[in-house]
């Protein structure tokens, strides 16, 4: 049976992929140290014969080396990270902890235990302010925030121990990504949970600068089956791709997706731009879906109506149809 390693299992992103790789016959490993990821996010896999969670922090190089050493896995997905930009911004160090020195010793760890692929949670933060969109990956870097900044050093990194090593590195540039479980409690969430919860409670949302910022927001199942690809699909050599839908919306667009669902809502607070906020982001999809045959099957109303009326797109995007290698 093949083994797949996710850091990151019980948080957001990673434990929509834990589902995604059970549901397409693979067994899991899942590595998690709690500090943002929940157990209740793996409440489905740990139902699950072929799921193990392992509790250890990808910080500790020793507990990633004996876990890599004793599972073997055949392609690790590395997600576990700190994912808030604002964050970064307010805690540096941590961000180079989780961001850069974790993804350091997850590739030297993989590399001890013989790992073959290393699919990497990149981001669309690499790219900083952009005038050309749709963005295409060989856009100028630039990142404007310490989170853009480490997101692109640990590509470097990896890339460069995957040719060192002889491991194929598979760095996935994340864009908006959002869906269910996404935690909206903190002022560090992402903009549609903390939307989706403050219309739910009838309060007014806040909006950072005009609102007319745009990005391009791609569904978690997406995601998910973009992860699968990357650690399990024909992959030639090492790769960099967006993953994203090519589609932009702005926060105001976001706002009248709700008023339509909630017309007696009140008018949104207008607050300072934030620091660190790219102005426009849309991505160019064309590359993922050349080298991992990767589409995006979700655009952002369907995903909000899953969101808003609990309308459930999981089972769907669940379906195996993946051309897998393994
Ligand atoms: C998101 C991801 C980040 C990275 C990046 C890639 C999160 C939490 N962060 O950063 O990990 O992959 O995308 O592009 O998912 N906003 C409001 N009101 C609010 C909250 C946000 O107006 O209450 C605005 C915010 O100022 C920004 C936009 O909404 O212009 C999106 O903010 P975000 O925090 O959801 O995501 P972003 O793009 O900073």
């Amino acid at each position: 049976m093949t083994t797949i390693l996710v850091t990151g299992a019980a948080g957001f992103i990673g434990s929509h992929t834990v589902d995604r790789l059970l549901a397409n016959g693979y067994d899991v490993v899942g590595v998690d140290n709690f500090r943002s990821g929940k157990r209740e996010n793996l409440a489905a896999a740990s139902t699950r014969s072929g799921f193990r969670l392992e509790e250890l922090d990808c910080t500790d190089l020793a507990a990633m080396i004996d876990v890599m050493t004793r599972v073997r896995p055949e392609a690790v997905v590395h997600l576990a990270a700190l994912v808030s930009v604002q964050e970064s911004l307010n805690n540096p160090e941590l961000n180079f902890a989780l961001n850069l020195e974790a993804a350091h010793n997850i590739a030297i760890a993989a590399q001890k235990a013989g790992v073959s692929r290393l699919v990497f949670s990149s981001s669309a933060a690499v790219y900083g302010h952009q005038r050309h969109l749709p963005i295409s990956e060989q856009a100028s870097k630039a990142p404007i925030s310490p989170y853009g900044a480490a997101k692109l050093a640990a590509e470097g990194l990896l890339r460069g121990y995957g040719t060192t090593y002889g491991m194929t590195v598979v760095c996935l540039r994340y864009f908006n990504v959002f869906g269910p479980r996404q935690d909206p409690s903190s002022f560090y969430s992402g903009v549609i949970s903390i939307f989706g919860e403050c219309f739910r409670q009838g309060r007014a949302v806040t909006v950072y600068g005009s609102g007319r910022q745009t990005r391009d927001f791609v569904s978690v199942h997406d995601v998910a089956r973009a992860n699968l690809l990357g650690a399990t699909g024909r992959v030639e050599r090492s790769c960099t791709q967006n993953i994203c839908t090519g589609k932009r919306t702005s926060v105001l667009d976001l706002i009248v997706s709700y008023e339509r669902l909630y017309p007696d809502h009140p008018p949104p607070i207008f607050a300072e731009e934030r620091a660190g906020d790219i102005m426009e982001s849309c991505g160019d999809p064309s590359r993922a879906k050349k080298t991992l045959a990767f589409n995006t099957e979700i655009d952002v109303g369907t995903g909000l109506r899953e969101l808003i009326r609990g309308i459930p797109i999981a089972e769907r995007s669940l379906d195996p149809r993946a051309g897998l290698s393994f």
